[in-house]
């Protein structure tokens, strides 16, 4: 086979003839790849030492960029750019096209393989007993670092890095911790699984659970995960002491059909998971001790009060039709019921967990983003507040009667939405706006925009987190050269900024480990 480079040079010494031989080398994006990429990134695409290279995996990665990476290469990574006389501009335009097309057929991902993954760094029972560092362990922060796939561990009294981490490639959504904080777990949208030790500030084991993961949620006991997949179809549940797989739970129909998971969260008062799946209009509800669940129309926490057919466990599903399918969802604070929209649905619903079935209608036009919803108290009313894709409103809907209380105009659409016990403010953003830059605080006793910040003019700036006091908000500027800026949370005053690569998202252990109502679940 002639090699490009040798086109190359012979077109040096024989202008003429290189028309015929360049239609002749019309790129061919399988052989590129297997030549150029299968080493690092596995020559059926799900990944190696680099990322899979699939559409739902490369995420919002546009074209033109992945062009430009195959070019330059990405810094900081392992990742080198190909040169004009390796890979010809058609040849790199072939390759990135090649990444977004979608597999024929969906590989097998099942206990065998999930097991075969598992990578153990350091066995658990070596671990120390006490933090090896001076901080309130219940006051770390987790930094996702996009910019050069690292995770920092950020001390909230100091707001000192005690530990930065190379991650698994393009991790998404929030971390997520055991109920004592003591260990973080990060999900990749390559679906590896990662436990890290704040105590001894190290990396205990991973696993891939799926080739496309959505997202992972711990029981409150501490003894397992859930991860829901969209590809393959499955929901898969990890031992939590060392990733080990326990099942995997095909998201099927029984007569064929399967679906993707929206996402899976854990209801700590019905000790369960439950999770909303993209193409079967059905929520799955599957908990994690010993209790049956009932396939019928009365599920009680009463005991005796439950009335049906028990499922056969482990993990056995409870199935609950609704409406709509279900794209994001947000529970309310006592975890009775959930609120669900799906993304081009116009309204939200709203599903009794107890009662086993869809109970009201949410009037949630333009885009609803519930994953980010808080839940607050309003002339002594229970409320959640959730910013919208679409709308430059956040809407405030009463929990009770579920009519909209307010729709408060924002300065544009907005991703995130953040408040704490101990203040009255809400932070937002204007994400999905023109002016990215503005991050507008909410009175929530007025529902009224008391004040807007412009952290970092013309820079992508959103998503807030609290010390677990309430008297900080950390703000992310969400660029390459970003930063993590800490805010009086009473004066709105800054106090401290922290240079990071592209922080996405940060969780504070003591506002997730005890379901703060202003923060993610
Ligand atoms: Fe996210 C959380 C889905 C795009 C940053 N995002 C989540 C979760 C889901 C989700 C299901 C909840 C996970 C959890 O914590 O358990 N996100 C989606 C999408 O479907 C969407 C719209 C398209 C996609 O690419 O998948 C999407 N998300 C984005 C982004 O473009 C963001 C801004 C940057 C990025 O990472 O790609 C982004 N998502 C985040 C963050 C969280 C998140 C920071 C955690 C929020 C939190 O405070 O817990």
């Amino acid at each position: 086979m002639i090699r490009r480079r040798s086109v190359a040079a012979l077109a040096a010494l024989l202008p003429g003839v290189l028309p015929a031989l360049a239609l002749a080398q019309a790129p061919q994006p399988e052989r590129l790849f297997a030549e150029h990429c299968a080493a690092c990134h596995g020559g059926d695409r799900l990944g190696a030492i680099g990322p899979a290279l699939l559409p739902e995996n490369l995420g919002r990665l546009k074209p033109a960029e992945a062009e430009r990476i195959i070019r330059h290469g990405r810094p900081a990574t392992q990742m080198p750019g190909f040169p004009a006389e390796t890979l010809s501009d058609e040849a790199v335009k072939a390759l990135a096209a090649y990444v977004f097309t979608p597999l024929p057929a969906v590989p097998p991902w099942g206990m065998a393989e999930i097991a075969a993954s598992r990578v153990v760094h350091r066995d658990p029972a070596t671990l120390p007993d006490k933090p090896q560092h001076q901080a309130d362990p219940l006051n770390l922060f987790t930094v996702v670092e996009a910019g050069d796939h690292h995770v920092s561990i950020l001390d909230g009294d100091r707001f000192t890095v005690l530990d930065r981490f190379q991650s698994r490639f393009a991790l998404h959504g929030g971390a997520k911790y055991s109920p004592d904080g003591r260990f973080v777990y990060f999900a990749s949208r390559d679906g590896w699984i990662s436990k890290y030790d704040l105590h001894s500030l190290g990396l205990v084991a991973e696993v891939r659970a799926g080739v496309n993961t959505r997202n992972v949620a711990v029981s409150t006991d501490g003894r397992y995960l859930m991860v829901g997949n969209t590809l393959p179809h499955t929901l898969v549940a990890l031992d939590a002491r060392d990733l080990s797989p326990v099942k995997v739970i095909p998201v099927t129909d029984g007569k064929g059909a399967s679906s993707r998971v929206s996402a899976v969260y854990a209801m700590p008062p019905r000790n369960a998971f439950v999770a909303a799946l993209k193409d079967f209009k059905e929520v799955w509800e599957m908990p994690w001790d010993d209790r049956p669940v009932y396939a019928g129309l009365v599920h009680s926490r009463e005991p005796g009060r439950e009335e049906g057919v028990a499922l056969p466990g482990p993990f056995p599903v409870r199935k609950l039709k609704v409406d709509e399918y279900v794209d994001d969802f947000f529970f309310d604070q006592p975890y009775d019921q959930l609120m669900a929209t799906s993304r081009d649905g116009k309204k939200g619903i709203v599903v009794h967990m107890d009662v086993g079935r869809q109970i009201a209608e949410l009037d949630l036009p333009g885009m609803p983003h519930l994953g980010s919803g808080i839940t607050f108290t309003h002339d002594g009313r229970p409320v959640m507040a959730t910013p919208h894709f679409k709308d430059p409103v956040i809407s405030v809907i009463d929990t009770v009667d579920w009519k909209t209380v307010k729709r408060i105009p924002m300065p544009g659409p907005g991703f995130f939405l953040r408040g704490h016990e101990n203040t009255p403010y809400a932070w937002a953003d204007a994400y999905m706006g023109r002016d990215r830059d503005l991050i507008p605080i909410i009175d929530t006793r007025s529902l009224e925009i008391v004040r807007t910040l412009r952290p970092a003019p013309g820079k992508l700036t959103a998503h807030v987190e609290f010390t677990r006091d309430g008297r900080y908000a950390l703000v992310s500027v969400m660029e390459e050269d970003g930063a993590i800026i800490v805010y009086d949370a009473a004066t709105f005053e800054e106090v401290r900024r922290l240079p990071m690569r592209k922080p996405i998202g940060k969780y504070n252990v003591w506002n997730k480990i005890n379901y703060s109502s202003g923060t993610s679940h």
